[in-house]
């Protein structure tokens, strides 16, 4: 939207423009007319002719600088070629001497992956993907492409995202932390050679706060080099969307995806006050869209394992009584669920299925309580134990 009011003035101008230089040509004697022509072709040709064009951050020159642009980089990491005359990191069409070097299965020329131009490819280019995220161009040379990656490296097991909530439950206006480990199965090949992966987390934005989502990638990983984007880190156009976070991590020119290893954990704030007329939600995690590459460039499937939690309704306590710790077990359960506090309250209970409809309930005075599970059907359930000013809700898994 910004770049209207830009285009229709430069649009005004121009006319203008080229009305005051045809009077001066027309006035002009023949010999200084050709040598005002000469100049402008020479200016234009390079361009259109045998130069590259580039944009600081797009480094697979698909059109648009976002989390995808890290893998280029993992790829190419510590290749050097020409630097870039007056470069900067801006989101302007950038002229580069091809470096004659491509990335190995797309062709893209290393020059569009030297983001910051100074002539090596590492972790300094990486700024001008943040920087100019979102952005979208059409005018680089060659021109923008998909990035499409066509050949694939065969695997009998696939490598996958875990995605594990810290707790079963939280409160409204709790952050939630999710884990995001990747499983890297042993039976993969050593020429597997796994480098880097981009993907992007789903989560129902209407039941989180999104100005506040956050990443930290594992701090013991300094092999890895990540981006990451959510409407948390919204500066201009870093705004994937609500409920939606894009992340990517890569090795620097090594196959550090080759092993199991903990990739980082994502902050996701609960909403303030949304259950309204009931007293849970489910907070449902998926990986929609994910790619793992290899040295080669080639793609390696990757799976996902995907999590949820439940969102439970706080409630205002008017009770100074702090609320008791609650042990519940065993989780899977058969028969008989049990469940102790560290001291005596009274408190009631229910067992509920995840669409909320309760098939047990009860009260109690005491530091213990044995429910009866075995006239229950396998599955999910919500165990919920509400005592004065404290409520606990746990998901349970009754098995035949
Ligand atoms: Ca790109
Ligand atoms: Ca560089």
């Amino acid at each position: 939207m910004e770049s209207l009011p830009l285009a229709a003035g430069q649009f005004s101008q121009q006319p203008n423009q080229f009305t005051i230089m045809h009077k001066h040509q027309i006035n002009l004697p023949k010999v200084t007319l050709s040598a005002i022509a000469f100049p402008a072709l020479f200016l234009l040709l390079p361009l259109s002719g045998y130069s590259q064009l580039m944009f600081p951050g797009d480094t697979n020159n698909d059109g648009t600088a976002n989390h995808f642009d890290l893998l280029p980089i993992g790829v190419a990491y510590g290749m050097e070629g020409p630097e870039r005359f007056g470069a900067s990191l801006v989101w302007t069409p950038q002229e580069n001497t091809p470096w004659a070097t491509t990335l190995p299965l797309s062709g893209i020329d290393l020059g569009f992956v030297d983001a910051d131009g100074n002539g090596i490819i590492d972790s300094l280019d990486i700024d001008a993907i943040p920087l100019n995220y979102d952005s979208l161009q059409n005018v680089s040379i060659p021109p923008p492409m998909p990035w499409v990656l066509p050949d694939t490296f065969p695997v009998v097991e696939v490598p996958y995202l875990q995605l594990t909530f810290q707790e079963n439950t939280v409160l409204e206006g709790d952050t939630a932390i999710l884990f995001i480990d990747y499983v890297y199965p042993a039976s993969m090949p050593p020429t597997a050679s796994a480098l880097a992966m981009a993907f992007t987390i789903s989560f129902d934005g209407t039941l989180t706060d999104d100005s506040q989502t956050f990443f930290e990638p594992t701090p013991t990983a300094t092999d890895l080099m990540h981006v990451a984007a959510a409407t948390a880190f919204a500066e201009g156009w870093r705004s994937p969307g609500e409920g939606l976070v894009e992340i990517a991590t890569s090795g620097r020119g090594t196959p550090a995806l080759s092993m199991s290893r903990p990739i980082g954990k994502l902050g996701i704030i609960i909403e303030d006050m949304i259950l309204q007329g009931q007293d849970f939600d489910t907070l449902e995690v998926d990986i929609p869209q994910r790619l793992l590459i290899n040295l080669g460039e080639q793609v390696i499937d990757l799976g996902v394992q995907k999590d949820s939690l439940i969102i439970a309704k706080t409630v205002r306590t008017t009770s100074l009584t702090p609320a008791p710790k609650i042990q519940i077990f065993p989780n899977p359960v058969k028969e008989q669920l049990f469940i102790q506090l560290n001291r005596e309250a009274e408190f009631a209970w229910r067992i509920s299925n995840l669409s909320g409809k309760t098939f047990k309930q009860g009260k109690d005075m005491s530091r213990s309580a044995t429910l009866s599970t075995s006239d229950l059907p396998s599955g999910f359930y919500f165990l919920e134990i509400v005592g004065e000013g404290w409520r606990e809700v746990e998901k349970v898994f009754v098995c035949e």
